[in-house]
């Protein structure tokens, strides 16, 4: 019988075979499934956040292990929702008008998902009116932007200043290669992270101020 220690281990790896056989055995066996969320599937995504962090592992890895987690999370995901365990904290997460690139962004999504959050991803391309109206309509706790292009840094900026003219209360956080903490603080964001990693504490110390 599998435990929920094989079941990080297996995340972490990136076994989704293994995820998918293990997941359901759990579940059989009666272990709640907000256990396996908060004592497997969260623990191995912060493990391969810090394993990260110390580069021993890179950026293959982590989407390995990010997709082992998601199916697991598929699995899981009806039991929590009957259990009627909610998420925290809900974030929004898109990649600014004009820019393509999505690989970063999905990498901060599935961190997010991985440390509890609901995530909802609006893509690639996405312009400051579909972003307020995403706001209105979800009522997020977060807003996530990326950019990696400097000819979409600006369209960055665009979605803050817009969305603070309207008094919209998100807090902000940015990323992206090109973008910097100090890119972050004239544009008034709220927040700045590197990397997919720490942008879960980052945005755990932003939500809790
Ligand atoms: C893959 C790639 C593409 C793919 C994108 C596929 C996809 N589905 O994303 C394709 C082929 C489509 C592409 C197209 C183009 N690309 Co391109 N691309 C890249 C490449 C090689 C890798 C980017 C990547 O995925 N990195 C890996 C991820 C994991 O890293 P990341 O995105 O930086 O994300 C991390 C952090 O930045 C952060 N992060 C990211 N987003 C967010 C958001 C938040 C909220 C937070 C907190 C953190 C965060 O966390 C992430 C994980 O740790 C880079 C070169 C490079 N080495 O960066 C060029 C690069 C970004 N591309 C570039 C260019 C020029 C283009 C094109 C204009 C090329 C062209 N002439 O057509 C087009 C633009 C298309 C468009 N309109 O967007 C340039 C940009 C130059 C510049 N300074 O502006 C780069 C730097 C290549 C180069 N050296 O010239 N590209």
């Amino acid at each position: 019988m599998s435990t929920l220690i094989d079941l990080k281990e297996a995340v972490v790896k990136g076994k989704r075979k293994i995820v998918n056989v293990i997941v359901p055995e759990l579940l059989e066996a009666g272990v709640a499934a907000k256990d396996i969320l908060e004592e497997a599937l969260i623990p191995a995504m912060a493990e391969i956040g810090e394993r990260f962090k110390r580069n021993e592992v890179y950026v293959p890895e982590m989407l390995v292990a990010a997709r082992a987690m998601k199916e697991g999370m598929l699995i899981i995901e009806p039991h929590l929702i009957s259990a009627g365990i909610r998420p925290e904290f809900k974030a929004l997460i898109c990649t600014v008008e004009g820019d393509l690139h999505d690989i970063g962004k999905n990498l901060v999504a599935i961190m997010w998902k991985g440390a509890g959050f609901e995530v909802i991803d609006l893509g690639v391309s996405v312009s400051k009116e579909t972003v307020l109206e995403a706001i209105q309509q979800h009522q997020p706790h977060i807003l996530g932007l990326s950019a990696l292009l400097t000819t979409t840094m600006p369209a960055m900026r665009e979605v803050v200043s817009f969305l603070r003219a309207k008094d919209i209360k998100v807090k902000i956080m940015v990323g992206g290669a090109p973008v910097t903490q100090s890119y972050a603080e004239e544009i008034g964001a709220d927040a700045y992270s590197s990397d997919a990693a720490s942008a879960v504490d980052v945005a755990k110390r932003l939500l809790a101020s």
